[in-house]
């Protein structure tokens, strides 16, 4: 046998042995994962041996090839081939990150369909309920460069790589189910006020300046964007706790040729959640990737996030039946007139092996549709479907959909040829078609029926740069999102309005956008104007219409059974602490799927009262924060107590949740060190110490005499949207 065959042998035999072993852990039926598997090296096999990228073993790598002698240090030679190709290759690893949504963090999933709907769509992704379509997705903020932080206020992207049987179908939206501007031509601008500004480069992941202000006013179009934007959907607590949605307006076509229009909607299993945004100004700066961790560790927990798949469906008959259009991005289908049905369902069940080969290479494209799935003549989503293409050439070159995280798990046949980082050898002496061989023909000449097929629409009008008649109205659905907000999310607003204006130096900016605020409710005007400066409106054009549609506020989102399944509590000790009360409050939790962490002045072993075995803790209190907590438990103990009342962060800790308003509880005088870490004028948290039962107070629980099987009952849920 001739070396090479033999190492190909070896090569696919060991390829074979190792998807073999992926296919016995849980997700390895997945057909991406499998079709990654000849592409991934595992690093971590002993006797791997280190070599050249041109595969010679190296000798050493950690000194450059020079000439010395016993006296002296030489130059370094440039003849050393094995150093030049570790520095050149170093100094070309970095690609452009993503114009937009640079920041991201991508997972492996499923997608499985409950619900058929052949009447609407031929997709075979949408007709067969046997199949598990592997997916890849993405979550993003959008301003901020790729080392920016994770829990800034902004719109977070939501992009799925469906691996279909029929090709890739790539469904690309947000957490925000609208968008700031209507036409794809305005793409460059909004986005140039958004990021930092020109001259300073500053500030960085942030919508808090003159520019992005500027830009909303001389737009009315963003109005009702910008309301989502200073909402709490713009601070989710996690990924894992944010609906998708597609925003455009797409079609699905059935196998008559019939075409309904469509827009997608994710919605998580655990329910809408977001961070309180001074808990977002601090995880800025005590833990940047919050929310990648987040993702990262549920699914390493095995605790693999999911959400139900949706769709509002309109017939062509029903189109121009709402006031406004229904090809307008910056608008929602109210869910009262176009109910939301769901059929189908995402999981993302394992984490990635490898950021860059992953993560930072897959490639989304709007234009990549199945099927089945068509566009609409949305002027927004035809725009992307050029911009998406275009941008990946120059992010990863012509040849970006051979990378292997973005390549079909079904056969790719065409005569697209060359370019840089080909990968693919194409045997056949032809490159053209029609060839005299008849190779690779299109379905036109082979009958196939499950080809792609454009809907033959016929189109009348005159070409002219503008939009239909029904674009040119934007203040109703930004009144109808603030007036469906609950009263503490209408607050949150108005105090992000407040702060985003303050960081506005320009009186032009903020005195006008306080006008157009009136534009949408004079008081909300009125309330921010106080703060920010200006003159306060004292009356508008256009009154408030008063109306409301209950499911964009997302604490109405009452989709799920409430749970503190994946929330981080931490339960704090000091040594003297109560061993049966923390063990069994640390067992109630984790029965509840909640993750504990054991929180103490050192993260060194801590001993009950009256025991010589220890609990070793997560942490200590100054590696960690309560904002990275969803609730707080303190354990009782009377020398461990004494020593959470001499500790400032332990004080601290508690203050913070509750100005945080997160869940915290106590048993036994563990209330006492509450009351008094709490210690504001006129809060009373409630402590009955005659009473043996669990009290709830300003989401506080405690219970002086109570036990644990109280405290369970009194259902201690984080609540850090309130
Ligand atoms: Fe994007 N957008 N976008 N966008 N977008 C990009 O493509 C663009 C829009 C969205 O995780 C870019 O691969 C235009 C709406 C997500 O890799 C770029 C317009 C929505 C991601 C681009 C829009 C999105 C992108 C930059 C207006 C929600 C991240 C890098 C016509 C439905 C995908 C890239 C990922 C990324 C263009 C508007 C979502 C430049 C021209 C509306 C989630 O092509």
């Amino acid at each position: 046998m001739s070396g090479t065959f033999q190492r190909l042998q070896e090569g696919l035999n060991s390829a074979k042995e190792s998807a073999q072993q992926k296919f016995n852990d849980v997700t390895t039926t997945n057909e991406k994962i499998l079709d990654l598997w000849p592409n991934t090296k595992d690093m971590t096999k002993s006797g791997n041996k280190m070599t050249t990228d041109h595969g010679v073993k190296v000798q050493d790598t950690d000194h450059w090839l020079k000439v010395v002698s016993e006296k002296s240090q030489g130059p370094n030679l440039l003849e050393d081939q094995i150093a030049r190709e570790k520095i050149q290759r170093f100094d070309h690893e970095r690609i452009p990150e993503r114009v937009v949504h640079a920041r991201g963090v991508g997972a492996h999933g499923y997608f499985k369909l409950h619900e058929a709907i052949p009447e609407l769509s031929s997709a075979g992704i949408f007709n067969d309920t046997s199949r598990t379509t592997p997916i890849f997705t993405r979550f993003s903020t959008v301003l901020g460069s790729r080392g920016s932080a994770d829990t800034v206020r902004d719109v977070r992207g939501f992009a799925i790589k469906f691996y279909t049987e029929e090709g890739n179908w790539d469904l690309v939206g947000n957490n925000i189910p609208v968008f700031f501007i209507q036409d794809a031509i305005k793409f460059p601008d909004v986005i140039h006020a958004g990021k930092p500004e020109p001259h300073n480069e500053i500030p960085q992941a942030q919508t808090a300046h003159n520019n992005f202000w500027d830009f909303q006013y001389l737009h009315p179009e963003t109005t009702h964007m910008f309301m989502w934007a200073m909402s709490d959907r713009a601070i989710p607590r996690s990924f894992r706790m944010m609906q998708g949605f597609g925003v455009n307006t797409f079609t699905l076509i059935n196998d008559k040729g019939v075409r309904h229009f469509v827009k997608f909607v994710w919605t998580p299993e655990l329910g809408v959640h977001s961070l309180v945004w001074d808990e977002a100004l601090k995880l800025n700066g005590q833990d940047p990737d919050f929310h990648r961790k987040d993702l990262m560790e549920a699914i390493e927990n095995r605790a693999f996030p999911k959400w139900k798949f949706g769709i509002q469906v309109l017939s062509e008959a029903d189109q121009d039946k709402f006031d406004f259009d229904i090809l307008d991005a910056t608008k929602v289908w109210p869910e009262d007139q176009v109910p939301v049905r769901y059929i189908g369902e995402l999981c993302l069940n394992r984490n990635i092996d490898e950021f860059f080969s992953e993560t930072e290479q897959v490639a989304f494209c709007t234009s990549h549709v199945v099927p089945g799935i068509g566009f609409s003549d949305d002027p927004l989503l035809q725009g992307r479907n050029f911009s998406y293409f275009d941008t990946q050439i120059s992010r990863l070159g012509p040849n970006w959909e051979q990378l292997p995280i973005n390549r079909p798990v079904c056969p790719v046949m065409n005569f697209n040829r060359d370019g840089a980082m080909n990968h693919t050898i194409h045997k056949g002496t032809v490159n053209y078609w029609p060839n005299r061989f008849d190779q690779c023909p299109h379905a036109k000449f082979t009958k196939d029926t499950d080809a792609y097929r454009e809907y033959s629409a016929q189109i009348i009008g005159i070409k002219e740069r503008l939009n239909a008649p029904k674009f040119k109205e934007h203040f109703n659905q930004a009144q109808l999102f603030y007036n469906s907000l609950s009263e503490h999310e209408k607050m949150h607003v108005q105090a992000a309005l407040a702060f985003e204006l303050d960081h506005c130096d320009d009186p032009v900016v903020y005195k006008r956008m306080v006008e157009r605020l009136a534009d949408i409710d004079l008081t909300l005007a009125q309330s921010v104007a106080k703060m920010v400066g200006g003159d306060s409106p004292t009356a508008t054009n256009r009154p408030n219409h008063g109306k409301k549609a209950p499911h964009l506020s997302q604490v109405e989102l009452k989709a799920f059974t409430p749970t503190i399944a994946t929330r981080r509590i931490a339960i704090l000790v000091a040594d003297g602490f109560d061993l049966a009360t923390f063990t069994a409050i640390r067992a109630a939790f984790k029965a509840q799927g909640a993750i504990t962490f054991v929180i103490a002045p050192r993260r060194h072993m801590i001993y009950p009262e009256g025991s010589s075995e220890g609990v070793m803790p997560d942490h200590h209190f100054e590696g960690q924060r309560s904002t990275m907590f969803d609730a707080t438990f303190v354990c009782p103990g009377a020398n461990a107590i004494l020593t959470l009342r001499e500790c400032g962060r332990a004080i601290h800790w508690i203050r913070e949740s509750f100005g945080h308003l997160k869940a915290i509880g106590a048993l036994g005088d563990g209330c006492a060190f509450l009351q008094e870490a709490v210690n504001l004028p006129g809060v009373d948290i409630a402590i009955d110490r005659e009473s043996s039962q669990v009290i709830t107070s300003y989401g506080v629980v405690t219970g002086w005499k109570a036990d644990v099987g109280l405290l369970k009952s009194a259902k201690l849920e984080p609540s850090s949207t309130a």
